[in-house]
């Protein structure tokens, strides 16, 4: 089932003596008939020089471009390697770009037989490598943003022409709501107050304008979520553009705050124009009419043990009817997805990635695609969603080290689903709290478990509200965790002000506007937000906090006690599920004074008697 390199070098033609000739002269030569080579687009459309990739690979949609050969006119620049697939629907090229080109535009002609035209291409300056391309580390808090649900900044995008009117309806939750980039850039002063230094926002690529309609409770549907990508150029036409969301990179930069870009390179949307006419025959695993869906048995990726059945299912298959699944195992198709990556960072800025359902394209796919970021970005981060609770699992596939199958994906970080998941039935009341300890000790599986993503949830999880059994004191003291945890910590916007949502997509409901200003929270918003922002800003004002070794203190079935120490700063964090006050005894002597909460703690025969208020969480420094 492995997919093969098939696609066909094509021999180069001479070029008509008239057309070198006007070529020579005029800089272009542009003789058209019905067979003429005609360009619809170009991916990457621009590029840098000096950039570690180089050459550059071009794949040229169009048609007539069998047999057609490409010649940059400016002579520093090289083209080589041309392939062309079977129908002359697209054609692939390398680029080298000599590294003393200024930036601007370069086009390249392209000519057959029967004429030519141009393929437009440019050089970019590149961005400052300072405030951008600077990663994330547990110096930030990430902030979950579902662009279409969080704030509608610039209404004349609402409503494209090419969208019926169901796919802009605001009353049905699958539908666009009009949230956009404009948004974000207006609402940055709200999250700059909250203390988040990471934004992850759910994908900007181009989605389909159009609706799905079926008999099927989940229908009609749109793809407002950004999942199912049309054109991995382009943004969301009802989000903004390219420039709007350079500002907002900048804009964010400006007030310290990062940006982590959801690529998804395991599948495109069923309407990107390469379903029906992909640019090589293994350009996809399968075709719309015929292909595996996934079957799920991610075990299949972790064992040593599992059927190549199983696998290729799991890697191959089709996350949904609608989601074709890309080959990275086709070089062509590593190399343009790997390009593509590259060309978001460069182009706007952007500190991070979050790669969506990354378990489900090879592994070595993963360390090349890891590389080559941190190659031409050395501080740039990606974190995996690899959604498995199980910690033997997520470990497999965060970076440094090397597998049962000799791979080391280089891949920054995992989400944390099983503390998450551990955190969440601990505050709801379902397990006891010295759950979170017999699941942190499973650590020992990574090789840095400081590099983790503490996610409290997202947007493919119940909001905590919505957890049977959930009570405000309850995610009060989940949001501390993980806010106080090793990791690097994630939240999910509307999390701060207790926004309730069960399963998708009512966890996506849009995020109240009133709640950006103080005045406009209910009390129980206005509680969680202050709590959500002193435990941020407790993590900004203590290195232990955010790198500090974790060190257990006291656990029983309603309390846990833990240390985090860095240098010679030591911040003790408690949490105490009982409805009452309670002491609990370390056996140590550590002098303490309360950061956050009602709590006090004295030293007696060497032992540290701490008293902890009911059902909360609380922080002390030791003096
Ligand atoms: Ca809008
Ligand atoms: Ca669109
Ligand atoms: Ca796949």
């Amino acid at each position: 089932m492995t997919a093969t390199k098939k696609h066909k070098r094509h021999k180069l033609f001479f070029l008509p003596l008239l057309c070198f000739l006007c070529l020579f002269v005029a800089g272009f030569c542009s003789t058209t008939n019905a067979q003429s080579p005609i360009v619809i687009k170009v991916d990457p459309p621009s590029w840098w020089a000096k950039h570690t990739i180089s050459p550059v690979r071009l794949l040229v949609r169009g048609a007539n471009l069998r047999g057609a050969r490409v010649r940059p006119l400016n002579p520093e620049m090289r083209a080589s390697e041309i392939s062309v697939n079977e129908r002359g629907t697209y054609l692939f090229v390398d680029v080298e770009i000599s590294p003393s080109l200024k930036p601007g535009a370069y086009p390249l002609l392209i000519e057959s037989a029967s004429g030519s035209t141009m393929i437009p291409f440019r050089l970019e300056a590149p961005l400052d490598t300072q405030p951008n391309f600077q990663g994330v580390t547990t110096d930030d808090v990430i902030y979950l943003i579902m662009t279409d649900r969080f704030a509608d900044g610039d209404a004349a995008n609402n409503a494209p022409k090419d969208s019926p009117p169901e796919a802009n309806d605001r009353n049905n939750p699958r539908s666009f709501h009009g949230g956009d980039l404009r948004g974000v850039i207006k609402q940055l002063p709200y999250l700059k107050d909250l203390g988040v230094t990471a934004l992850w926002l759910t994908p900007w690529y181009d989605n389909w304008n159009g609706v799905n309609r079926c008999d099927k409770p989940w229908c009609p549907n749109t793809y407002y979520h950004g999942y199912h990508a049309i054109d991995y150029y382009a943004v969301e036409d009802r989000f903004g553009d390219l420039t709007t969301l350079r500002e907002l990179v900048r804009k964010a930069h400006a007030l310290g705050i990062k940006v982590i870009q959801d690529q998804v390179a395991n599948h495109v949307g069923s309407q990107h124009p390469w379903v029906k006419d992909p640019p090589l025959p293994n350009w996809f695993h399968g075709t719309l009419a015929q292909h595996q869906l996934n079957k799920f048995r991610n075990a299949a990726l972790l064992s040593p043990h599992a059927n190549q059945i199983d696998v290729r299912n799991t890697l191959d298959g089709w996350f949904s009817d609608d989601l074709p699944d890309m080959n990275q195992e086709e070089p062509e198709v590593a190399r343009y997805e790997i390009q593509n990556a590259l060309w978001w960072v460069g182009m706007t800025g952007i500190d991070g990635i979050r790669q969506d359902t990354i378990q489900y394209m090879p592994r070595v796919f993963i360390r090349d695609l890891s590389s080559a970021l941190h190659r031409q970005y050395p501080k740039l981060w990606m974190v995996g969603e690899v959604f498995e609770r199980d910690a033997a699992h997520t470990a497999f596939f965060i970076g440094g080290h090397t597998g049962w199958d000799g791979v080391d994906t280089k891949l920054d970080s995992v989400f944390d689903f099983a503390l998450w998941n551990a955190s969440l039935s601990v505050f709801t009341n379902k397990a006891p709290v010295r759950f979170l300890v017999q699941q942190l000790k499973y650590d020992a599986l990574y090789p840095d478990p400081s590099k983790v993503t503490v996610l409290a949830n997202n947007h493919d999880t119940m909001r905590f509200m919505s957890l049977e059994g959930a009570t405000v004191s309850g995610a009060m003291m989940h949001v501390a965790f993980v806010l106080s945890v090793r990791g690097i910590p994630q939240l999910y916007a509307g999390e701060e002000i207790a926004m309730e949502g069960k399963e998708d997509p009512d966890n996506r409901r849009d995020f109240p506007s009133a709640a950006f200003r103080a005045e406009g929270r209910n009390p129980k918003e206005r509680e969680m937000f202050d709590w959500t922002r002193s435990w941020i800003k407790l993590r900004r004002d203590h290195a232990a906090m955010r790198g500090g070794k974790l060190i257990d203190l006291f656990v029983d079935d309603e309390t846990y006690v833990f240390a985090r120490q860095l240098g010679g700063e030591t911040i003790v964090v408690a949490f105490n599920r009982e409805n009452k006050a309670k002491q609990v005894v370390i056996p140590t002597e550590m002098r303490l004074r309360p950061l956050i909460g009602d709590t006090s703690a004295r030293v007696e025969n060497g032992e540290t008697k701490l008293t902890l208020p009911g059902q909360s969480a609380v922080a002390l420094r030791a003096f």
